[in-house]
């Protein structure tokens, strides 16, 4: 039997895969031979329908903490098991992430960059306490950015599907929760995954809720966002700017307006980056688990689509 691996990066993973399981047999797509040897898949962005092209796979790992990746796939067979990317040096990583660009907006430190050369205005500074900041999506990333951005004293909410209580963050959930989530909302962060009820979430609505003047760091997924709407909120005035690592057509294409725009920061979907060698140790202990008959961790539910 043996693992299939399927990415743009395949040296990087058979690498950490051979470190963790030395004495499995490794095939790269698309020389996978003879598709009943399959056992394992650990992909990123599989082909439709290859999935279902091998009658022995017992279980596909995804490359990344998202999935919607694999579950854009019509003919994903029904009942596989699908375990997503949860791992320390992600989650360390995209804190850092969130972080970063919850200090740039709350200090206004793209104010002070375009008043280079020659401007000396300092500006009203706001205590962290009195800065309401917005996690939507309290997952293993959003959560732990949540926690974070609360420990170092802004005034830290959460929005989930299903109620979550977390100390030291106003946690809201579902759409009851969420125009109370969004109203108080100074600095909103999208770490939702895309599904069915996440796309198109943040759209000319949503951004109406917030309060004039909010700021948006944009880590989900593309399709999350509304471009249209965004810009129309930036040039009206009531979102004062945003961070968008993520878009619908990834590389940004070169004449996108975000681009040049001057209250738009891009970044090249590095938000977080996984690393193949502790990744791949989450996986090996799933594979264990599962040749000895119990479930891994970190399962995806498909009905919630995450
Ligand atoms: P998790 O599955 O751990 O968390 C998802 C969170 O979103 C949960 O709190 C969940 O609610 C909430 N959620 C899901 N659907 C809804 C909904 N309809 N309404 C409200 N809340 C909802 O995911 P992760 O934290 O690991 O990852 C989140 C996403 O981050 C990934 O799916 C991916 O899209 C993105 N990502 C981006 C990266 C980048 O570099 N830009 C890197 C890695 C991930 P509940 O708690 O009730 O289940
Ligand atoms: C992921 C990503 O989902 O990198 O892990 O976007």
């Amino acid at each position: 039997m043996a693992i299939l691996i399927k990415s743009p990066r395949a040296e990087r993973w058979i690498d950490a895969v051979r470190h963790h399981r030395p004495d499995e047999e490794l095939r790269i797509w698309p020389q996978v031979g003879d598709a009943a040897d399959i056992e394992f898949a650990v992909v990123w962005q599989p082909e439709p329908g290859d999935l279902a092209r091998y009658p022995n796979l017992r279980a596909v790992f995804s490359m990344g903490a998202g999935v919607d990746h694999i579950l854009a796939d019509p003919h994903l067979p029904a009942g596989l098991p699908i375990v997503r990317l949860v791992d320390s040096t992600m989650t360390r990583g995209m804190v850092e992430y969130v972080l970063h660009w919850v200090l740039h907006h709350h200090r206004d430190f793209g104010r002070y960059a375009a008043a280079q050369p020659g401007d000396w205005t300092a500006h009203p500074q706001i205590p962290a306490p009195q800065r309401r900041v917005g996690v939507m999506g309290l997952g293993e990333l959003g959560g732990a950015a949540a926690r974070t951005l609360a420990r170092l004293g802004f005034d830290t909410a959460g929005w989930s599907r299903t109620e979550r209580q977390i100390e030291g963050i106003t946690c809201f959930h579902g759409e009851p929760g969420r125009a109370h989530f969004l109203a108080r909302t100074e600095i909103l962060v999208c770490l939702l995954p895309l599904t069915p009820a996440t796309e198109n979430i943040l759209d000319s609505a949503l951004f109406a809720a917030l309060p004039p003047g909010a700021a948006l760091i944009h880590c989900g997924r593309g399709p999350h966002l509304v471009e249209a709407d965004l810009l129309a909120a930036l040039d009206t005035g009531h979102l004062a700017a945003a961070t968008l690592d993520v878009f619908p057509t990834e590389p940004l294409p070169p004449a996108h307006p975000f681009w040049t725009h001057p209250r738009v920061t891009v970044t090249p979907h590095m938000a977080s980056l996984g690393v193949a060698r502790s990744a791949a140790a989450g996986f090996s202990e799933a594979i264990d688990l599962l040749r000895a008959g119990k479930l891994p961790g970190n399962l995806v539910d498909r009905a919630a689509g995450y």
